[in-house]
């Protein structure tokens, strides 16, 4: 799998490559980023990206064309190093505000694909001219304003190659959600390391216990009131998913019953 950034900040961009799980396959070969910088596909002697604003108001602009040019390098070094299906070339996808907001179910989607060119953009806003003539989707990570899409386009690419085979040890994978539709769309249990006592608080006993079908139990039910408590939209979509057991239904009702207690 292959993502082209182009970004007028390409140092913000490596660390995902370099470290942690994504790092280590990227290091593998499991899957690649490179970056674009329009301020390369420029004219002028200044290497003028942006301009102010038709219209009048505040900041700057980013200019269509060097965004234009940096797209038809990628197709082309795609192209070449035989990066997309036959005729089926890379989505063009935008960071904004303005975008479908990004969750699970998509990143799992994207996992099957084969990559995409994202567009991070600067300052005030890119020309519109770009995004109607390029764009093909753009993306949001959720009502807030950045000073660029970079470190969303980052979060959708890791949100993205974690889920490609091979990229989590299996001790990691046993416990993500995709692996694990019973967990699917709730919130995961609490975690506990050494030592069992820490500044006087105890880690749960029946984490302790060696019984696993009982630690299963204990985590579930974990799992269904914080996800109550924290995120009760996400129980509704559980529920209507079909994804609550009888067994969490009572867990449910029996936390309701001691809350009102
Ligand atoms: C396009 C656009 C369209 C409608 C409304 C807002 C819009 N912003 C952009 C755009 O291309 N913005 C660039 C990227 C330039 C200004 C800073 N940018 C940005 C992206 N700020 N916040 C985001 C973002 C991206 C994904 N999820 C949350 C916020």
């Amino acid at each position: 799998m292959r993502f082209d950034l182009i970004t007028l900040f390409p140092d913000m961009c490596a660390a995902l490559a370099a470290q942690g799980v994504c790092g280590r396959a990227h290091q593998r070969g499991v899957w690649s980023l490179q970056t674009w910088n329009p301020r390369d596909y420029t004219r002028d002697v200044h290497r003028t990206v942006d301009d102010r604003p038709f219209g009048g108001g505040p900041g700057m602009v980013m200019m269509a064309e060097p965004l234009a040019l940096a797209i038809e390098a990628i197709r082309a070094d795609r192209l070449a190093a035989g990066a997309d299906a036959a005729g089926l070339p890379a989505p063009v996808v935008l960071l904004s505000p303005a975008g479908q907001v990004h969750r699970q179910a998509l990143a799992r989607r994207w996992a099957a694909g084969r990559g995409a060119i994202l567009v991070c953009g600067r300052y005030e806003g890119i020309d519109q001219r770009f995004i109607d003539t390029y764009v093909d989707q753009q993306v949001s990570l959720g009502d807030f304003v950045l000073s660029g899409g970079e470190l969303a386009a980052l979060v959708l690419v890791d949100s993205v190659v974690r889920l490609l085979p091979g990229v989590l040890h299996d001790a990691e994978s046993a416990e993500q959600d995709s692996f694990n539709p019973a967990l699917t769309g709730l919130l995961d249990s609490p975690h506990y390391t050494r030592p069992e006592i820490w500044r006087g608080q105890a880690v749960p006993e029946t984490l302790l216990s060696g019984h696993h079908a009982r630690i299963q139990a204990w985590r579930r039910r974990q799992s269904v009131r914080l996800t109550r408590d924290r995120r009760p939209d996400l129980i509704e979509q559980a529920r209507a998913a079909g994804r609550l057991s009888r067994q969490d239904e009572a867990c449910l009702d029996a936390s309701q019953a001691e809350n009102e207690e």
